[in-house]
């Protein structure tokens, strides 16, 4: 049996003599009658392959003469150094196999957004995509490695559910049997309840948000982790979440450096991504916005516009703590230093990236919940086993979400979210 070998290493330990043999797509090809010069792409990379008729079979080199973009291939041949090949050397081919012949590909050089979505399962295939999926891949092995070594538990909370933990507006509902459920917006209260035992709880789920918002920071299906912590204050929750990132920024520097370039990442600035990062209070926030020449109150949300404004001339992300309660969730902390506020921190990327992670002290105080839930207008009785929580043995806790995709857009310096995920659900897609 033939012993295939991957193109990176096939270029980072390169074998001038003896015969090699990989396999992979076509990637580019073009021919001058007698010679093919073919790219091809594995997971790894990608290498020249020249083909010229009398090496091999003449069936072959009619194969590789009509092999077009995007056919599988099997090569085998002897490989030589190339100043003009990417990567620096080439295969010679000796004999070449096509697997599977690829239609005319659907997708060239200049193509409209729509056709590319439309052609999502083929497009994934692009050096850009691949190296995005690579870079995610490498953020959730160091935020797990991080986590491990940290004494997280993971936990795997339930995604159908009947509870709305971040209000009812971006709920999907759903017909659950007889009865009414929705998707997951959250795992939080879930989590929380799972901190009485394992005290350290992390997830990585999906979670859905109805959001009308076409933004390129919002998807209606994305991928949350969210960590909740038993004895820890808001303080706390904010150094875990600077280390955290600290760590998911130091990994894909470690492994990804060659798809960061593809993608013309510049990676100075995610260098001086190291905590602690800054925090700046939402009342003095909202001062610098009004100095900034901004028209804007106390007890004003955020837009992307606000958060642009105050992350632009920043290297690492910053925390913005104490949202007044009227902005925020009705389970997070009261301040009694500041009753108007919430023991709460939202994480804003720098360069305006704008929101990746929320987070805060969890209220422990059941008469304030259960007075939060009545003024808001929300029925207590989906909240029941939620509010149990406080009556079993509650201890100061306090937790975060933080939004994968909108770390990788960060990272990757993407322009649009839907490029941090390969197949992105929006209001206006969930086709292919
Ligand atoms: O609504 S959050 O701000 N907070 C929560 O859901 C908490 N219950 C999490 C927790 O404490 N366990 O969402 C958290 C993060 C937010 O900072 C974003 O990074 C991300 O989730 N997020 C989104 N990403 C992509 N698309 C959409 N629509 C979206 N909504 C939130």
């Amino acid at each position: 049996m033939t012993s295939f070998s991957s193109i990176s290493s096939l270029l980072t330990s390169p074998r001038l003599e003896g015969q090699v043999a990989l396999r992979g797509w076509i990637y580019r090809t073009r021919s001058s009658g007698k010679i093919v010069f073919a790219v091809v792409r594995d997971a790894t990379g990608i290498i020249q392959v020249t083909i010229k008729k009398g090496n091999l079979p003449d069936e072959q080199f009619e194969a590789a003469l009509s092999a077009s973009i995007e056919s599988s291939v099997e090569i085998i041949g002897t490989m030589h150094q190339d100043g003009r090949a990417p990567g620096g050397y080439e295969v010679r081919a000796s004999s070449l196999r096509v697997v599977g012949l690829a239609l005319p590909f659907p997708i060239t050089e200049y193509q409209s957004e729509e056709l590319l979505l439309d052609n999502r399962h083929l497009w994934i295939r692009s050096r850009e995509q691949t190296a995005v999926m690579k870079i995610k891949a490498s953020v959730l092995a160091g935020a797990r490695e991080w986590l491990t070594e940290n004494d997280f538990v993971e936990v795997t909370p339930p995604i159908l559910t009947q509870n709305a933990c971040e209000g009812g507006v971006t709920l999907f509902k759903l017909k659950y049997f007889d009865r009414e459920a929705f998707l997951s917006q959250s795992a939080q209260m879930y989590l929380e309840s799972l901190i009485f035992s394992l005290e350290k709880v992390y997830s990585i789920t999906p979670s859905f948000r109805a959001e009308k918002s076409r933004t390129p920071r919002h998807l209606t299906e994305y991928w949350h982790m969210e960590l909740e912590e038993a004895w820890v204050d808001n303080e706390g929750n904010m150094r875990i979440q600077e280390d955290l990132v600290s760590a998911m920024v130091a990994k894909v520097l470690k492994e990804r450096k060659d798809e960061l370039e593809l993608l013309k990442r510049d990676i100075e600035p995610l260098k001086a991504v190291q905590a602690p990062f800054k925090r700046l209070r939402y009342a003095d926030m909202i001062k610098k916005l009004q100095n900034k020449g901004f028209d804007i109150e106390f007890g004003a949300d955020l837009g992307a516009v606000e958060e642009r404004a105050i992350t632009e001339d920043e290297i690492a992300p910053v925390f913005v703590t104490n949202f007044p309660k009227e902005c925020k969730a009705f389970y997070m902390k009261e301040d009694e230093d500041d009753p108007r506020t919430y023991k709460c921190a939202d994480l804003l990327a720098p360069f305006g990236y704008g929101e990746v992670i929320g987070g805060s002290e969890r209220e422990t105080d059941l008469n304030k919940l259960l007075q939060r839930l009545e003024a808001q207008g929300i029925p207590e009785d989906p909240y029941r086993w939620y509010l149990d929580l406080r009556r079993f043995g509650s201890v100061p806790h306090s937790g975060f979400g933080l939004g994968v995709e909108r770390i990788v857009k960060w990272m990757c310096n993407l322009e649009h979210i839907r490029d941090a995920v390969p197949y992105p659900r929006t209001v206006a897609r969930v086709y292919p």
